[in-house]
């Protein structure tokens, strides 16, 4: 057997538990060492966690903020779980120096955050609020003083109110550059990593043509097209703003949620198919994002509602990127087909196992799915897992413990799956897990824990849960435990 060096043993807990074990039979590990047969991460594999700002931070009226679409729709009647709202959420804009402390302890080297736009810009544009980049700039500090690299989102869904029509007018759009050029240009001195949006889908789809995000519409199929383009016109202006404003040494990318397909099984045509259809499927963001033009299986299919492009916009849209940022959570399967589009996708039978959202369907071969379909598409020269994770039903018992062993089962079967990409030279850079607490989870509002951390929402004390423990002890080895 081999050999294992004492290297870290004696960390915090694990040395309880070493003490512990001591004098038992079985061979013995120290805490951040792999034990045989471990899956084994590359050295400088980089590992985080993910939040975002309506989700944690709270103080929704402190310092001048303005209000946000998710502020206006959490305050709607019936439109989040039990009216639930961001007000105070995890008051993350008050407790930030524990949070920080909480990613210490994990050992996270990197963290993924984002800024809430109308807390820097209460209306979305000038004049801008001072208080605002204060926060982030004290974040910032704090981060870096405790050895962790902050991965900054500038947009996940929290659209400033005051911005008329919101996503269906294009001056949003130009707005965002606008508010992408002054955080570059405040922040870049000590921000290395960024990232325009958060999940196209979300705040577009979801927003205007579902209904369930804020803005709440229902809108016709001509409009959300045109949602669509100004979400990723958006993102256009706010790479080519970043790069105006950043050190050359800075990356950009995004963080983007691709539908993901796995092949129902490993030969070349269901291969071929699931590159197909993540292709197609993803059409109106990822494939012009990378393509720098929209499909013409999608313009034929949109026909009248395509959107209205003006000159420029595709150049903007697919501006040259430093990393792509991948969100994974669930795939569909995918089979070849005779169609005209190659493949078909697979119901899903009422049996297939799914997490405590209902949406997540347990399927860790999805990760590296989205790896592999992403880059033999479309090579980018990085890719990040910007969000992995899941909900879980936790229950803190009276000692102050959550025994989430499903959480740990998703965690350590997704990573498996990973390190298969990282094993096959796949760019992986890294891996941010959604999330490192208990937060507002949009429209299921605090029903639906996705944390390492528990929340307790009355008190607003954090309890690490199993799956904490199991991430530090990840991360320690670098490997998967
Ligand atoms: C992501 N769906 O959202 C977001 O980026 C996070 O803010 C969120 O908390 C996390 O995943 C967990 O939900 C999604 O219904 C929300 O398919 C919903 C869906 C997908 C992604």
């Amino acid at each position: 057997m081999k050999r294992i060096s004492r290297r870290q043993f004696g960390k915090g807990a694990a040395a309880v538990v070493g003490a512990a074990y001591a004098g038992m039979s079985f061979p013995r590990f120290a805490f951040g060492e792999p034990q045989p047969g471990h899956i084994e991460f590359p050295k400088g594999f980089l590992w985080g966690c993910a939040t975002a700002s309506y989700q944690v931070e709270g103080g929704a009226k402190d310092d001048g903020r303005g209000p946000s679409t998710w502020d206006v729709f959490s305050h709607t009647q019936g439109k989040t779980h039990n009216g639930d709202t961001g007000d105070v959420a995890d008051d993350s804009y008050h407790l930030y120096k524990e949070d920080v402390q909480l990613l210490k302890n994990l050992g996270v080297e990197v963290y993924r955050m984002s800024i809430s736009w109308s807390r820097v810009f209460p209306t979305g544009k000038a004049p801008v609020n001072p208080k605002g980049l204060d926060y982030y700039s004290k974040v910032v500090d704090e981060l870096l003083k405790n050895n962790i690299t902050p991965y900054i989102t500038l947009f996940h869904w929290d659209t400033p109110a005051g911005l008329e029509g919101g996503w269906t007018n294009r001056d949003t759009s130009k707005a965002f550059g606008d508010y992408a050029a002054f955080m570059g240009k405040h922040l870049g001195d000590r921000v290395k990593h960024w990232m325009t949006t958060n999940e196209f889908v979300c705040f577009t789809d979801l927003g205007y043509q579902i209904g369930q995000f804020a803005p709440g519409l229902k809108l016709p199929a001509a409009q959300v097209n045109q949602v669509r383009h100004h979400g990723i016109l958006a993102h256009g202006f706010g790479v080519q703003a970043l790069r105006a404003n950043l050190p050359s040494d800075a990356k950009v990318g995004l963080a983007e949620n691709a539908s993901v397909y796995v092949p129902v099984m490993e030969t070349e045509e269901h291969i071929a198919a699931a590159r197909k259809a993540i292709r197609l499927m993803n059409a109106p963001f990822l494939t012009v994002l990378m393509e720098g033009k929209y499909p013409a299986e999608y313009l034929a299919k949109e026909g009248a509602n395509a959107p209205k492009v003006e000159d420029g916009d595709l150049e903007k849209i697919s501006s040259p990127l430093d990393f792509v940022g991948l969100n994974v959570y669930t795939p569909s399967y995918v089979r070849a087909s005779d169609k005209p589009e190659g493949f078909e996708l697979e119901q899903v039978p009422a049996s297939y196992p799914k997490m405590f959202s209902p949406w997540i369907q347990l399927s860790p071969e999805c990760i590296y799915w989205a790896v592999r379909n992403v880059c033999d598409l479309w090579k980018p020269k990085e890719i990040y897992i910007t969000e992995n994770g899941t909900s879980s039903d936790d229950v803190l018992t009276t000692d102050g413990h959550v025994e989430d062993t499903d959480r740990v089962m998703y965690l350590r079967n997704h990573l498996t799956m990973l390190h298969r990409a990282v094993k096959e030279d796949y760019p992986v850079k890294g891996y941010f897990l959604w999330s490192l607490l208990d937060n507002f989870e949009w429209a299921d509002g605090y029903s639906k824990r996705f944390g390492l951390h528990y929340v307790d929402f009355k008190t607003l004390k954090r309890y690490p849960k199993l799956s904490a423990q199991w991430y530090k002890q990840t991360i320690a080895a670098n490997a998967v435990v």
